[in-house]
């Protein structure tokens, strides 16, 4: 059932983003209606209005504009508390909060495409793939060993929580994206099937660009 806000959310967006369909598939899973606004330049006027950063993604809710996913996470949790994006156990919270914050804070930053590519020019476009390949590894090794003992269907038990919302992007760049090699990641492999069988994750992480962008490009 889609609960309408006030007014239509606009979301500024990118189809390939991890950081946005961390947030494209929290408003999906609290069926929340929005209108998505697929960013297809850097530097575009109307992104920049609401987030000078430049980055998406960017949420406009009436008068309300809210930049950076975890903080437009945060905002959808408290104004829209249907399917809860954390649970009520203090420790799956607090795991939650770790996976989130390994996530964007040590692993997409270090392999966002800007970064990629300017370590391409700086150093070599040799260099490109497997930079992004070490920071993610890094990260799936410590986020395979804190899960252990908290994954159940999903990152931390049978419900599908913010955790999960910030690893089936983040792997899915792993596996599409970056070619990680996951052998060493049995259980991100195992989350990652389950999420590949939950119809909002199969439609935000098959949606590919419609037009040409320039955002978001491994040159
Ligand atoms: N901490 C921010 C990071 C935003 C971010 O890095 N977005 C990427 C897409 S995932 C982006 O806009 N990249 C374009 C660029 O680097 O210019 C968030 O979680 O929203």
């Amino acid at each position: 059932m889609e609960q309408e806000s006030e007014t239509t959310m606009k979301l500024f967006s990118h189809p390939m983003s991890s950081c946005s369909r961390r947030v494209r598939l929290a408003l999906h899973l609290k069926g929340l209606k929005y209108e998505c606004i697929n960013v297809t330049s850097v530097g575009d006027p109307e992104l920049l209005k609401v987030n000078p950063m430049g980055y998406v993604p960017a949420l406009v809710d009436g008068t309300t504009e809210v930049s950076d996913s975890y903080a437009i996470l945060l905002y959808l949790e408290e104004k829209f508390p249907q399917h809860a994006l954390l649970p009520q156990d203090l420790i799956k919270k607090s795991i939650n909060y770790q996976v989130a914050s390994i996530v964007s804070s040590s692993i997409q930053p270090l392999q966002n495409m800007t970064l990629v590519n300017y370590i391409g020019e700086l150093v070599s476009p040799d260099e490109k793939l497997p930079w992004a390949q070490y920071h993610i590894r890094k990260g799936f090794v410590a986020l395979e060993k804190l899960l252990a003992n908290h994954a159940g269907k999903y990152a931390t038990g049978d419900e599908i929580f913010l955790a999960d919302l910030y690893l089936a992007p983040q792997i899915d760049n792993a596996l599409n994206r970056y070619s990680v090699d996951m052998t060493d990641f049995p259980l991100l492999l195992k989350l990652n099937k389950a999420y590949s069988e939950v119809l909002s994750f199969q439609q935000i992480l098959a949606d590919k660009p419609q037009e040409p962008s320039d955002f978001i490009k491994l040159q």
